[in-house]
């Protein structure tokens, strides 16, 4: 469990009994499905909010998602708090109501429920990073899910083949169940040809930034990303940094990675996809931040995750060119 001063964030059991109450409670406008199971055999969900939620009806989809880096707690609470404040805001709140009724957002609150338990089970933090899939031929354990997608996969040196090292890229291109589980499910959204996610929000900690791709190249544009594609990244990106006071960067200036979950959602799926590294942007625990600190650094990407929301019929409106 959570030690002392942590007992604010939720396990997975409490994750999950918090998401079958909402579900429950707002049975209209949020439904969940499993989509898959990690190593261990843990469910992988996705939540759906949308107007008609049991329809699928043709309105943009934006995709959050979070943990995939198991010591990243906070980001679960950022799902949670997406998925309660979208809920019980419907029909009060003027933006949110307009949202939910032209919008179908996926949240997927846990890549890495295997990490996230290990880290927490003996009662004080590991420290972990990867998911819990053994390495053949090594004692050495876990992926590190974020340099396993299926994209430029070990292209760059921002990955290591050593599975004793924090950046495991795994042995193959989405060797990873839970990657697996989310590629599969992302590209499940294309329909008629057409991917209908449009923009997304892969949550972590820490360093208060708001990233877009590449992270595999230092270049800002190149093959797969032209110069209005990038324009378009930039400025939005600016702009939701301009609400919560993150640094906007494209990717590669923290450091080079290859195989991120952002670079496969652009570079394969052509979904607008950013990372934002929460709170701290240092000190104060690092990727341990006490539960004291969990309502008010979610509520502060609330703003960046409306216009987000917002700006998905059109991602490209931002720089002025529609369509
Ligand atoms: O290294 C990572 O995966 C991310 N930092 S973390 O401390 N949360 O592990 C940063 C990834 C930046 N690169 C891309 N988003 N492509
Ligand atoms: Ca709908
Ligand atoms: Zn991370």
């Amino acid at each position: 469990d959570f030690p002392p001063g942590y007992t604010g964030y939720h396990t997975y059991a409490e994750a999950t009994k918090e998401i079958d109450t909402l579900v429950a409670k707002y049975p209209a406008i949020l439904s969940k499905q499993v989509i898959g199971r990690s190593h261990e055999g843990r469910d992988i969900l996705a939540l759906k909010l949308s107007k008609n939620v049991t329809k699928d009806e043709n309105e943009p989809e934006v995709l959050f998602t979070a943990h995939q880096h198991a010591r990243e707690h906070l980001t679960v609470e950022m799902a949670l708090y997406l998925l309660n404040e979208l809920t019980s805001k419907y029909g009060a709140d003027p933006r949110v109501t307009k949202i939910l009724d032209s919008r179908e957002i996926w949240i997927v609150p846990d890549l890495n429920p295997d990490g996230g338990e290990y880290d927490i089970a003996s009662g004080s933090f590991r420290s972990w990073r990867k998911n819990r899939q053994p390495n053949a031929g090594s004692s050495e354990v876990g992926t590190d899910l974020n340099r396993n997608w299926d994209f430029k996969w070990g292209c760059c040196n921002g990955s290591s083949d050593d599975p004793g090292d924090e950046t495991y890229r795994g042995p193959s291109p989405a060797s990873a169940p839970e990657v697996q589980v989310v590629s599969k499910f992302v590209r499940s959204r294309v329909v008629g040809g057409v991917q209908q996610i449009k923009a997304a929000i892969d949550f972590h900690t820490y360093s208060e930034l708001v990233l877009w791709p590449f992270g595999f190249t230092n270049d800002p544009t190149g093959p797969g990303m032209t110069q209005d594609e990038h324009d378009t990244f930039a400025t939005l990106g600016k702009k939701m940094a301009a609400t919560n006071g993150y640094t906007p960067e494209q990717s590669s200036e923290l450091y080079i990675t290859d195989g991120a979950i952002d670079d496969w959602l652009w570079g394969d799926q052509k979904i607008f996809a950013y990372t934002f590294e929460m709170f701290p942007s240092s000190g104060h625990g690092g990727f341990y931040p006490k539960d004291s600190v969990i309502a008010k650094e979610t509520a502060r990407n609330r703003e960046a995750v409306l216009q987000l929301l917002e700006t998905a019929d059109c991602v490209y409106r931002v720089i002025g060119k529609e369509g």
